[in-house]
Order: C-alpha cells, then structure tokens, then sequence
C-alpha cells in the first residue's frame, strides 16, 4: 500500500535533465532575446513541424489561446453556431463562447468518447459555421466522416487535438486533418513547453492571419490590419519544447508499459472498461481513463475515487462534470440532450500516469482499486 508520505498524483510534467535545459537557455543570456519569435522559437517550430508531420505551424502562449485564437482568424459571423462535444475539458467551449458563437452540444460514442459523428448532420442548421471536435484522451475521432459532412454543408472543423500530441492516422499526422487543429503543450501533457500550444494547419494563409492575431495584429512596423492580441510563446519556453522533444518517445514508451500493466490487471475485472482507439492510429498514451459501470462493477467511480484519495494516490474525474452542467451552461443546456456524455462523464475515472511511475506504484493503485470492487461485491 501507499504510504502516508508518498503521495501520487494523477500526472507529472516530464523535465529533461536540468543541465540540459541550463545549457539549452544559455544563449539567451547571450543574445538578450526572450520573445517576440526569437531563435528558440522558430527553431522550436520546425523540429514541431517535422515530429508532428504538419506543413504549417503557429506557436502559441498556451492552448487555450492558440484554439480561440484559430476560431477568431476564420471570422466567422456573430452568433453562428458551432457543433461541438460537451466531453471536454472546459477550454473548448469557453473558446467558442468568447468568439461570440453558439456551442451546440453532439453526444459522444460509448466506446472512444469522441463526437458521435451520426448525430452531427441532424444539428446543422442554417446557422451552423463549425464543427469542433476533441480527439478526448488522444483517441482519434472520425475524420473520415467528419470531413465529408463538413465538405457537404460548406463547414469549417476545428480539431481540439490538446490530447493527442505526436499522434498519427493512417500514418498521417493527426495535425493535418482539419482546417486546423490545435495541441496543447502544458505542463500536464505527453510534451511540454511549460505553458505553450500551437495550430497547425495545411491553409498557409491562416498562418499568417494568426501571427497577426497573436502580436496586435502588427504586420509590418507602420501595419496594424488586424484587431490582435497577445498571445506568442517566449524563448524559455520554447527552450523547454526543444529539450522536451527529444525525451517524448522514450516518454511515450514508459505510459505504453504503464497502459499495459493497467490492462493486465484490471482489464479481466467485470465492470471496468478501458477507451478503444482507432485501428490505424498511433497512440501517445495520454491518460488512463477508466469506466466503472456501477451496474456491473457493484461499486462506483466516486468511490473508487474516494478509496484511492484514502490511500493517498490521487486521480480526477476528467471530464465531470459535462460542460454542459456547469454553472456557467446549465442555464442554456440540459445534459440529459447528450446521453452517453452523461453517462460516461458520471463514471469515469483517469488514473495515474506520468513517466517515472513505477510498476509498483501501478500494481498498488490496482490493488486499492480490486479490493475495493470486492468489498462492494461481498
Ligand atoms: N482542450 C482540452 C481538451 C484540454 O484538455 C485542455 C487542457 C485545453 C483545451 C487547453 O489547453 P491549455 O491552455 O491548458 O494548454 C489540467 C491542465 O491545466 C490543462 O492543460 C488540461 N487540459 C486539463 C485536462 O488538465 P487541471 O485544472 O486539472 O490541472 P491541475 O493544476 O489540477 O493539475 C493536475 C495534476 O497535475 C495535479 O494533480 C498535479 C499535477 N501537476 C500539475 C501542474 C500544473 C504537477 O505535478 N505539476 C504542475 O506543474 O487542468
């Protein structure tokens, strides 16, 4: 069992070996360049553009910003409609919402929890500019089908890819599908820049209209065509992506061996249920979400949660509540629209990953989590 001194939680950023950023950032000291798209920085984006097999890419502060953003450079009308999936971590909608546009809620499917994509075309109405769907835990959505309802009714699709970093479909970059995707490069995901994010796309005019928009909109030093913010990544952080990026596979190696340890001892327990991923795709073993059926499994997901704080191991309920039931929402929405996003928000659990997790910690965590699945089966 856990000790009361050790604490795990659910995640932990990946460092490289501190000397290796030292080394990394010293040229800074040197050049006296911190931001403003600066030397880190561009070299940042080409070693990105290579990993993640995109053509194009912007970097941004955070992921947030990048997505809201990349929906404010297609100017879309005031109070359009967007298709989106309430299985989310807040951000996707919020982005929607300050771009003054309407977020129309699709239910999700049961086994992968990404937007339903035959519930979609039912939602399109004349007011309908966008679909944004999320690639939730890494798990790639159907972009087949996506882009051919997009293509049909003359849509833009928005990925919200913060999850699925490095990943490939059908040897594709996921970053390439889309009008554009965004990745989240915070300090909780498979690759870090401490705070960062970026958009990539395969629209090299987007690009532009997005380094406008993320530095006031100056194009020239006597040209403002743009109402822009601020939104650019600085070098230390940037810094951190070049040191990161080349940790990320051995990373994505130690969450594999992780996932598989889970799988092995808890996949044969009736009622728990891990995500399917998509046959053709590269996974990059984001999280290690699990489903507790309460029906099946006898306990629940808030007591699995309960047994496991009790034992010091931390794990979050990503995503409950749906976006949708939030104080901010509820108001305009009723999660009970989006069925299988309720039902799986109410019974999901991510569990403990990170690089650097033992094996033995895994099996601890399996433990608390089969003893408690026995007690409420006794
Ligand atoms: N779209 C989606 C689908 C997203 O999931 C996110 C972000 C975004 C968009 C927006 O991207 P960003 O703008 O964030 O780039 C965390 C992350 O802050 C957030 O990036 C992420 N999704 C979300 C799923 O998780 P919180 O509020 O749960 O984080 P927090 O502070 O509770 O940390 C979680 C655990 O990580 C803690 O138990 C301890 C550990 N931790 C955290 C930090 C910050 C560390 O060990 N060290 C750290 O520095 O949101």
């Amino acid at each position: 069992m856990v000790s009361a001194d050790r604490r795990i939680t659910v995640t932990k950023p990946s460092l490289p070996p501190m000397e290796e950023y030292v080394k990394e950032i010293e040229g800074i000291w040197a050049n006296k360049w911190l931001t403003n798209m600066g030397p880190k920085h561009l070299e940042l984006e080409e070693k990105l553009k290579e990993y993640l097999d995109v053509e194009n890419i912007s970097l941004f502060v955070n992921g947030h910003a990048a997505l809201e953003n990349a929906i404010a450079a297609f100017d879309f009308e005031r109070g359009s409609e967007v298709i989106t999936t309430p299985f989310t971590f807040p951000s996707t909608t919020h982005a929607i919402v300050r771009n003054n546009l309407v977020p129309v809620f699709c239910d999700i499917k049961k086994d992968d929890y990404t937007i339903d994509e035959s519930k979609i075309e039912p939602l399109i109405t004349d007011k309908t500019c966008a679909i944004i769907p999320v690639h939730v835990y890494g798990n790639i959505c159907n972009v087949e089908e996506i882009e051919r309802i997009a293509k049909k009714h003359n849509l833009k699709v928005i990925y919200d890819s913060a999850h699925a970093f490095g990943e490939r479909y059908k040897g594709v970059g996921v970053g390439q599908f889309g009008d554009a995707s965004m990745f989240s490069f915070h300090a909780t995901k498979v690759f870090n820049t401490i705070e960062g994010g970026c958009i990539t796309t395969k629209d090299a005019g987007l690009i532009k209209r997005l380094s406008m928009l993320k530095n006031f909109g100056i194009e020239g030093p006597e040209t403002i065509d743009y109402i822009g913010g601020n939104a650019k990544m600085n070098e230390f952080s940037a810094a951190m992506g070049i040191c990161n990026l080349r940790h990320v596979e051995d990373n994505i190696r130690e969450r594999k061996a992780i996932t598989e340890r889970y799988i092995e001892r808890l996949g044969h327990i009736k009622g728990i249920h891990f995500n399917k991923t998509r046959d053709d795709q590269t996974y990059n073993y984001a999280y290690m979400p699990v489903l507790f059926d309460p029906a099946e499994s006898g306990t629940t997901r808030d007591r699995v949660f309960e047994r496991l704080q009790e034992e010091n191991i931390g794990s979050r309920k990503y995503f409950y509540p749906l976006v949708s039931d939030y104080g901010c929402y509820k108001n305009d929405y009723d999660s009970k629209d989006t069925p299988v996003a309720k039902y799986v928000s109410d019974n999901i659990l991510t569990i403990p990953i990170y690089p650097g997790l033992s094996i033995a910690d895994v099996d601890d965590i399996c433990d608390v989590i089969e003893e408690e699945i026995k007690h409420a089966n006794r």
